[in-house]
């Protein structure tokens, strides 16, 4: 069983560090660069992760510290890479598999950040549909960039309303055993269980769904957050920002059901360019394509996992906007918008859906056919697009110890 001991910092009131982590108030002999710390934050599809660790890279650049973000994807042309940036962070991404297959070029990626933004902290976000992280990532980081880099204890974030299915404490669509397959893995990997999105949930079921976790996934801690209102988010911070990541025997996995739930799970990602006569509302256009697209997956029976799309203007004024939709029974959010109209843009579509890549493409295709129809003087083309199920999972390296 893995081992869970893990504090490198004692903080007061908290778990006691383990014997094994090394002490943080002892300055190294003559080390003339301190090593970095690395934050993973993972989570299945939709759980908040990019929302969390733009908060994340917020909140310790205000405390003076650099920091590079990494992102990762099966595909290219990813919605949290433009997201993150529109943010102003140094921000590299990993497309086309993800951190564990494409290891060398998440060595790579943090080396581009250091000699750009030469960070104190990196915080990479892993693909949402990626589990074993801990033997395929952390141990091999350890083990070859041990003076580069310390890492801190996995988070692996939940969607509250997902989980609380997944669990079987709430009715609700859900994926197909072996896309749980996945999800399970990763809850049980987890240093920290982060249960986001709290302010979606009553009492009750928050009370629920902890007790559930704990007893499910005995070695986590269950933190509860909110990436939205920022509950919760200064203790979680500050324990990533402290604390190492213990070590112990990584987790068993088989291979052939994870690759196959993986296999389960349509991957499109395409981008839109629009433009129109006259200035046009940019945030409605995204809702209305949203919607569009949810009704054809629902149609189809396809279980949406996430949805993202940005739109950004081609002035390169006013920001960007972002949509969001992270199950079929749910609404299209934006948690981005633009404040004034737009002339012309281009809309990144990101989608993951439990279904053939080829439902996706119909659908992506009839919505943006349907965009023009309310609105005669607005054109949208389709650009590039790729549509594909993810290959089995093959780890560039997989330690099965610290
Ligand atoms: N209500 C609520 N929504 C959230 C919270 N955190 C993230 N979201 C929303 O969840 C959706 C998916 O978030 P994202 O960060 O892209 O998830 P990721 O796929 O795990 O990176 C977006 O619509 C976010 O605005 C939260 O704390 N509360
Ligand atoms: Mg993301």
């Amino acid at each position: 069983m893995k081992s869970r001991s893990k504090s490198s910092a004692p903080t007061p009131g908290k778990r006691k560090a383990s014997p094994r982590a090394k002490s943080k108030t002892k300055a190294p002999a003559k080390a003339a660069i301190a090593p970095a710390r690395y934050i993973m934050i993972g989570g299945f599809l939709g759980a908040g992760k990019t929302t969390a660790v733009s908060k994340l890279a917020q909140f310790m650049s205000t405390s003076g510290k650099r920091i590079g973000l990494i992102t990762n994807d099966q595909g290219s042309e990813l919605v949290d890479t433009a997201m993150l940036r529109s943010r102003g962070f140094a921000t590299e991404e990993i497309p086309g598999g993800c951190f564990c297959c494409r290891f060398n070029s998440l060595v790579d990626a943090a080396n581009k950040l250091k000699q750009d933004a030469r960070p104190d902290i990196f915080i990479a976000e892993p693909v949402g549909s990626c589990t074993d992280l801990v033997a395929t990532v952390t141990y091999p980081l350890r083990r070859m960039y041990g003076r580069d880099f310390r890492i801190a204890p996995l988070s692996v974030l939940v969607d509250p309303i997902r989980a609380l299915r997944v669990l079987g404490l709430e009715d609700g669509a859900k994926f197909s055993e072996k896309v749980l397959y996945i999800y399970r893995k990763q809850l049980e990997e987890a240093d920290f269980i982060v249960i986001n999105k709290s302010d979606l949930l009553s009492a009750p079921q928050l009370n629920a769904l902890t007790s559930g976790l704990k007893s499910q996934f005995p070695n986590a801690e269950v933190l509860v957050v909110s990436a939205r209102t920022g509950a919760g988010l200064e203790e979680w911070f500050a324990r990533i920002a402290q604390e190492d990541q213990g070590g112990g025997e990584s987790m068993q996995v088989d291979y052939e059901i994870y690759a196959d739930g993986e296999a389960l799970l349509g991957w499109l990602n395409c981008t839109i360019q629009v433009s129109g006569d006259k200035g046009f509302d940019g945030n409605k256009l995204l809702k209305k394509l949203a919607a569009s697209l949810q009704s054809q997956l629902k149609s189809h029976g396809a279980e949406v996992a996430h949805l993202k799309m940005t739109l950004s203007p081609d002035s390169g004024l006013g920001g960007i906007a972002v949509i969001n939709l992270v199950r079929n029974d749910f609404v299209p959010e934006l948690s981005q918008m633009f404040e004034e109209p737009i002339k012309a843009g281009e809309i990144i579509l990101n989608l993951r859906a439990e279904a053939a890549p080829e439902i996706l493409r119909a659908a992506v295709e009839s919505a943006i056919a349907d965009l023009g129809k309310g609105t005669p003087k607005l054109t949208a083309k389709l650009d590039h697009l790729e549509h594909f199920r993810p290959g089995k999972p093959q780890p560039t390296h997989r330690d099965l110890r610290a």
